[in-house]
């Protein structure tokens, strides 16, 4: 750059050198929390939007929040979608269901039965709560946090171990990442380890969807720091552009592993604001809400079938624990922020919401939660049949090499019989080299 003294690069005298913004967390390991600076609105405080309305008109919606409990435990306002008891108990109980899989499979890899696994603590209603508020054919592509979604949709909690078990009954042989799902006739797209590419594909699907005349809309789900991918804005722009059966839902628990929410740009908008620059609709809801939750899903879906156009979500939440079994959240968070979390823990707050009803009580709680501990440990020790991690039991190795070509090309054949000849070598003692059943080891 040449300035009108003809010098290069040279710092003018009147202007102040320019600076970048660095983002960084509030609180650090140890730091006392107080979340007093968050806006967060009151229960019933925002007007429920037309379905049909233009998507600008959402804006308020969009900085605002979708919030039906309030304080007391009471359904309040014009969101609240009115579900009968029953309903409410459903829903309780699939997100307790949840929490005790994820407890017991959490434990399973801490004693090696699987490599890893991926907790939703605090993010149950975001997921079990949306499921409840689609069709039961309507096609989820998930990322790898909306386990509470496959759990509403009765998906068998024992072909969830065997996968994070990677055994032998593992329909996907032990191909993917543990918790990386896959379930077709669930309506559950795999899941990709790769940030946000769920989100183009679920937009695509839902444009097939519409030009097959199909009634199916999509969901998809990535988390706030994966909106930062290129991925999320392509398909928030497909979606736009030929106005899209989908909800498009980012998960906001605050946390991408150690990076907070300010990378991804939560320090100058919300994300559920992004939505109205490309002409969609938007709705930013308490994501410990089961009840807002289920209201934001149900407005969208509706929006959608009607061919009203596409909805971002925001859901806004807390990540209360580690990102994965990989990682140690003490050495980059104040353990304070999970206890001052301001929208606390979704499942206590819908118990006390059935309790204020007269629906609920402690003691059927304590029985509930027995009850799906031990449904989750029947479905644990059924897999464990199959085999773990670790001990056998899993699909041979040299099924890694089926399943892409329909015939196998001569150089992955050659593969396949040089790794046969290997394992042989290594372990001459094995009873049926390949099998998967020749124990620890193998
Ligand atoms: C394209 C890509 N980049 C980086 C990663 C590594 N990675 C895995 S999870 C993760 C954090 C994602 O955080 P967020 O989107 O907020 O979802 P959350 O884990 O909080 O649910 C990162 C960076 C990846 N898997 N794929
Ligand atoms: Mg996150």
């Amino acid at each position: 750059m040449v300035d009108q003294t003809g010098r290069i690069g040279m710092p003018r005298g009147n202007l102040p050198p320019l600076e970048l913004h660095v983002p960084e967390p509030r609180f650090r390991p140890g730091d006392p929390v107080d979340y007093s600076w968050l806006d967060i609105p009151g229960a019933g405080e925002l007007p429920r939007f037309d379905e049909a309305c233009e998507a600008r008109e959402t804006m308020p919606a969009t900085l605002g929040m979708v919030r039906v409990l309030d304080g007391k435990h009471r359904a309040v306002g014009p969101w609240d979608p009115r579900l009968d008891p029953e309903t409410l108990r459903r829903i309780l109980r699939t997100m307790a269901l949840t929490r005790a899989f994820d407890d017991r499979m959490y434990r399973g890899q801490r004693q090696g039965k699987t490599s890893f696994y991926m907790k939703c603590t605090g993010e149950e209603a975001v997921s079990v709560a949306h499921a409840y508020a689609l069709a039961g054919d309507d096609m989820v592509f998930p990322s790898y946090r909306q386990q509470g979604i496959l759990i509403a949709r009765d998906y068998p909690l024992v072909e969830m171990v065997n996968q994070i078990y990677s055994n032998r009954a593992d329909r996907l042989k032990g191909r993917q990442l543990p918790i990386m799902y896959s379930a077709r006739d669930y309506g559950f797209f795999t899941i990709s380890g790769n940030l946000a590419t769920q989100f183009p594909q679920a937009v695509g699907w839902a444009m097939a969807s519409a030009i097959k005349g199909d009634t199916r809309i999509a969901t998809s789900f990535v988390g706030e720091g994966s909106s930062a991918e290129g991925d999320f804005h392509a398909a928030m722009t497909f979606a736009a552009v030929y106005n899209a059966p989908v909800i498009l839902n980012v998960v906001n628990n605050q946390w991408a592993i150690s990076s907070f929410s300010g990378f991804a740009g939560a320090e100058r908008s919300t994300f559920a604001a992004r939505a109205v620059g490309y002409g969609i609709a938007g709705l930013r809801v308490d994501g410990n809400d089961a009840l807002a939750v289920y209201a934001a899903t149900q407005w969208a879906a509706n929006r959608a079938r009607a061919n009203k156009g596409p909805t971002l979500i925001e859901h806004f939440t807390y990540r209360a624990e580690g990102h994965s079994t990989s990682d140690d959240p003490s050495a980059y968070r104040s353990a304070h922020e999970r206890e001052e979390w301001p929208l606390g823990d979704p499942v206590m707050r819908l118990a006390r919401h059935l309790i204020a009803l007269g629906e609920w009580d402690d003691e059927r709680h304590a029985a509930m939660d027995r009850e799906v501990a031990e449904e989750v440990k029947a479905a644990a020790k059924a897999a464990e049949k199959n085999g773990v991690l670790g001990h056998g039991f899993h699909h041979p190795f040299h099924t890694m090499f089926e399943d892409v070509f329909e015939d196998l090309p001569w150089n992955l054949r050659e593969q396949a019989e040089q790794a046969i000849r290997e394992r042989e070598a290594k372990w001459p003692d094995a009873r049926s080299p390949g099998t998967g059943e020749e124990g620890e080891g193998a």
